[in-house]
């Protein structure tokens, strides 16, 4: 019995809205207005490699280099981005403060601390 099985292809979950939710907590005395911070990933290096931000602000990954490369949370590997080519870039929302690695080159790392 032969049993064709095509996997679906592309399987995208496109996050246009990354942005953590901006709800205002009860008695939190400060609004701030998300921002987006840019590490740019060049020379087998993250860019800063400490970035310093606000809770709900978007950090934007760029690769520029030519080779591929990841970003992995550190400690218990919470999060992570897709593989990413050349030319390519990842976003995500930090609330808390988080030490990455790329797990392609595990002497890559970087850090953003949320103040
Ligand atoms: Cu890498």
């Amino acid at each position: 019995m032969k049993r064709l099985y095509s996997l679906p292809a592309v399987m995208v979950i496109l996050l246009l809205f990354t942005a953590c939710n901006g709800g205002h907590s009860p008695g939190s005395e400060v609004v701030h207005k998300p921002a987006t911070h840019t590490v740019e990933i060049t020379q087998m290096q993250f860019r800063p490699a400490a970035l310093y931000i606000q809770s709900g602000d978007t950090v934007l990954f760029m690769n520029h280099d030519m080779v591929d490369h990841d970003i992995t949370e550190q400690n218990n590997k919470s999060w992570h981005s897709s593989k990413l080519s050349s030319g390519q870039s990842w976003k995500m929302c930090f609330e808390t403060s988080s030490d990455y690695y790329c797990s392609i080159h595990e002497v890559m790392k970087g850090k953003v601390v949320v103040r």
